[in-house]
């Protein structure tokens, strides 16, 4: 089991998505990962899986793969935006 919170629960916070129905809240990482995280499944529907580009062209990388915790751009920058 992965540890996902920080004590302060910092690392939730940016993350975090509202199911449009509002029947939960997923993070970022979990849409499109294949399950439904939302009763309605909207969190699969909205699905954007054209590569994101990392900013410095290191790489480009799966959306699912932003906040997984590993670095998929050389910059790390995926990662930023969801961790703090
Ligand atoms: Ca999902
Ligand atoms: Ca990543």
């Amino acid at each position: 089991m992965p540890a996902r919170s920080l004590k302060d629960g910092s690392d939730e916070q940016n993350c975090v998505i509202v199911c449009a129905d509002g029947s939960n809240k997923i993070f970022e990482k979990q849409l499109c990962d294949g399950i439904k995280d939302c009763k309605d499944g909207t969190d699969e529907d909205n699905c954007v899986l054209e590569p994101i580009h990392c900013p410095d062209g290191s790489n480009a990388y799966d959306p699912s793969k932003a906040c997984n915790g590993v670095k998929d751009c050389a910059d790390g920058s995926d990662e930023e935006n969801c961790s703090r």
